[in-house]
């Protein structure tokens, strides 16, 4: 009986960190551009966007291209679920934009979009 109340407590304790942590996390929603997306030479974007199911500080994100030279892009220096970052002019090609930032609760987050500008 003891340790059957013991498990349903310690059960109890571990499902509510799970939620709490999941509910704290600034889940990744998307981008702009898409992760995936080939753009035609018309769309270039001058600016990318991220977007958060909560807030986040970005800390960083830098722009690569394939083969090329890593670019940091600013990043405003406050908790938003959005984020609207300013992009150099792209040439055709392959880039990759690495973010990383703080959510809210203090967790460290990180992640990559890639997309491809399309030769005309
Ligand atoms: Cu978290």
């Amino acid at each position: 009986m003891q340790y059957t109340k013991l498990f349903g407590a310690l059960a109890l304790a571990v499902w509510l960190l799970a939620v709490s942590t999941v509910q704290a996390h600034a889940p990744f929603e998307g981008s702009v551009p898409k992760d995936g997306a080939t753009l035609s030479a018309e769309e270039v974007p001058e600016q990318f966007e991220l977007k958060f199911g909560h807030t986040l500080r970005l800390t960083s994100a830098v722009l690569r291209r394939h083969e090329g030279e890593a670019v940091s892009l600013e990043t405003p220096n406050r908790p938003a679920s959005e984020h609207s970052l300013a992009l150099p002019e792209l040439a055709p090609g392959h880039y990759v934009v690495q973010w990383r930032g703080i959510a809210a609760d203090g967790h460290v987050m990180s992640g990559s979009v890639e997309f491809t500008v399309a030769a005309r």
